[in-house]
């Protein structure tokens, strides 16, 4: 840019640099919103490499386990009787009993019926019929493509299994990197489960013990060393009890301390701890059996000061720790908090954590990620934040201008862009390698 285009644009009213009036600020925030394209920083899907792995379509959208288990409110079917149906069987009674007898006003209905909006499919059928061809017919690489530039982001982190046995041969037979989805070495059947699986590292060579004696802290950072070569994931993982206590004497503490900190530091990546489950409180409902409870983030203080060399994502899953993650963070720049999880991913908790965050850490953090299990949940689920954050975002650059300070397009797109990128690309050492703009 010329200094002299430079300086018209500063001075131009609708410029970049142009200071905005009270009336512009939530509009310039959509607009700015809407042309970013986010990186999706934690995910459950998967690269076109890993085959059937990646889920998408109208039947993985409505038996989505938010809405399984939400079936159970409204439908008399047991548990026992809906996991014996085919995948369609369970679609049709999903629909049904959410979004036919019921209107779909939850939030995880809800999404559903933006995501057939965003195809223009009808969004009150009696039944599946219709959506089904449409998917059906879609080509997947142009759907990806298609459903990424819907949701506006530009890339999407995966969640990569080394001990998944549909999973880890992909990788060992070479599955072909894809710059759209990157990849993250998840460790929870390490550090959550290691009794079921010391065996699998044990029957491939590494010298591991079930009570973690002798060589077996060496052998797993091996193991992650070996796994962090053959994946280059962006930063390791692992969701954590509303229990979890550092340093702790159990097999997790030993290997978080003495296999899993020493691999990030070698490789140079943070360490993702989601913290907060309680595991199973209902198992009959499986996957959607998992509750929440508060958690005692003495842990994380303990990590953070206690390892300076690695860094730490965090997200926690109780509402009742966001504020103290706040406080924690402010104190460690090794702590980058991101995303309102699972539960948490609703407007009106999101809409709380998020001007709790910008009013104690600035920009400084990581504002949410879709946790999409289904590729085309990332359609919904980015609209809702792009909702339900700008007013927020205009609502604090107003508080901003009255105070002496009216910002620009040009501040704007700078504090977006470092949200919803730059933070994760900073703290992760990304490289930028996909268009930041629509
Ligand atoms: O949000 C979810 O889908 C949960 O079931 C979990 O997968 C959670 O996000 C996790 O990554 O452990
Ligand atoms: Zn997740």
């Amino acid at each position: 840019m010329t200094t002299d285009t430079a300086a018209s644009e500063r001075s131009g009213s609708d410029g970049l640099f142009a200071r905005l009036d009270t009336p512009q600020l939530l509009k310039v925030v959509e607009e700015e919103l809407a042309t970013t394209r986010f990186i999706d920083v934690h995910t459950h899907l998967f690269m076109p490499s890993l085959g059937k792995l990646g889920l998408w379509g109208i039947d993985e959208l409505v038996t989505y386990h938010y809405l399984e288990a939400e079936l159970f409110r409204s439908s008399r079917i047991t548990p026992e009787q809906y996991w014996s149906l085919s995948k369609l069987e369970k679609a049709d009674t999903i629909w049904k009993a959410l979004f036919v007898e019921n209107a779909p006003v939850s939030e995880a209905t809800r999404g559903v019926i933006a995501v057939l909006r965003a195809f223009g499919l009808p969004t009150d059928s009696h039944d599946l019929t219709e959506a089904r061809a449409f998917f059906a017919a879609q080509e997947p690489l142009a759907h990806i493509r298609r459903v990424f530039a819907l949701a506006g982001v530009s890339e999407v982190v995966m969640t990569n299994d080394p001990l998944d046995p549909d999973e880890a041969p992909l990788w060992e037979y070479g599955a072909e990197p894809d710059s759209q989805f990157r990849p993250v070495l998840r460790l929870d059947r390490i550090l959550n489960k290691w009794a079921d699986h010391w065996q699998i590292l044990n029957s491939q060579g590494y010298g591991v013990y079930a009570d973690g004696r002798g060589t077996t802290a060496l052998e797993v950072r091996r193991f992650l060393g070996e796994w962090c070569a053959r994946m280059k994931p962006l930063y390791m993982a692992c969701s954590l009890p509303d229990s979890f206590a550092f340093p702790n004497d159990d097999i997790r503490g030993r290997l978080l301390a003495e296999a899993v900190l020493p691999a990030a530091r070698d490789f140079s990546i943070p360490l993702s701890l989601m913290i907060g489950v309680r595991y199973q409180v209902n198992p009959a409902l499986r996957l959607a059996g998992d509750g929440v409870g508060k958690a005692d983030l003495r842990a994380l203080e303990r990590l953070c000061v206690g390892y300076p060399e690695n860094r730490f994502l965090v997200s926690v899953l109780s509402r009742e720790n966001q504020h103290e993650l706040c406080v924690y963070t402010r104190k460690f720049s090794n702590l980058m908090p991101f995303g309102c999880w699972w539960f948490l991913n609703n407007p009106s908790i999101v809409e709380e954590i998020t001007r709790e965050r910008l009013e104690m850490l600035g920009t400084s953090f990581i504002p949410q990620h879709s946790d999409a299990r289904v590729l085309e949940q990332v359609i919904y689920k980015w609209r809702n934040t792009r909702r339900t954050l700008a007013p927020i975002l205009a609502h604090s650059y107003q508080l901003l201008a009255d105070d002496g300070r009216p910002v620009s397009r040009a501040d704007i797109r700078r504090d977006i862009t470092r949200l919803f990128r730059g933070n994760f690309e900073s703290f992760c050492g990304a490289s930028r390698v996909n268009a930041t703009r629509v």
